[in-house]
């Protein structure tokens, strides 16, 4: 006969190998390169590139892009639809910018540099839990 003490031990072990993986899958995630090998410039439709993929809180996007020539600007939803760049929610210029999605729903970016954004250099996307 196992003990009582014995018992929930014996839970707490066969819980923490059943959650432990599935922990560290979460904390991993995607990594989504925007654009794939064009990255973040003019000429690519980013709602294109957005088809078939699925993005999920953990994953990161990554913009490549020359920093002289473009940026990143995580913006709300007016701002995307009308290209307004005086209200940005993050600015991001390294040319290389890992961004770690942390929140389910609609993320918003565009480019702030000059007609950029009017021109189609935007991406919108709908994030999983
Ligand atoms: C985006 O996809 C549409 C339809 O799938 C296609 O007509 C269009 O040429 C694509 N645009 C680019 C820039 O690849
Ligand atoms: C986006 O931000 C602007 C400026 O702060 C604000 O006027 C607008 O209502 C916001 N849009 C949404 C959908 O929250
Ligand atoms: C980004 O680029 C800089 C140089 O421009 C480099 O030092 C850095 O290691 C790069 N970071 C990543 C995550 O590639
Ligand atoms: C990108 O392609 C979609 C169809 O996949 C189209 O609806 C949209 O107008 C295109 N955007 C631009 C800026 O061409
Ligand atoms: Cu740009």
């Amino acid at each position: 006969m196992l003990h009582q003490g014995n018992r929930f031990s014996s839970l707490i072990i066969i819980y923490a190998i059943f959650s432990l993986p599935s922990l560290m899958l979460k904390s991993e995630g995607l990594e989504h390169i925007v654009g794939d090998s064009t990255g973040w410039e003019l000429s690519t439709n980013y709602t294109n590139w957005t088809q078939g993929r699925e993005f999920h809180v953990g994953d990161v996007l990554v913009f490549n892009y020359d920093k002289d020539q473009h940026n990143v600007m995580q913006v709300n939803s007016t701002a995307y639809a009308d290209c307004g760049k005086d209200n940005y929610i993050s600015l991001y210029t390294k040319g290389n910018d890992s961004i770690v999605i942390s929140e389910v729903g609609e993320h918003w970016f565009i480019c702030g540099v000059d007609e950029h954004c009017e021109k189609g250099q935007k991406l919108s996307i709908d994030v999983a839990s």
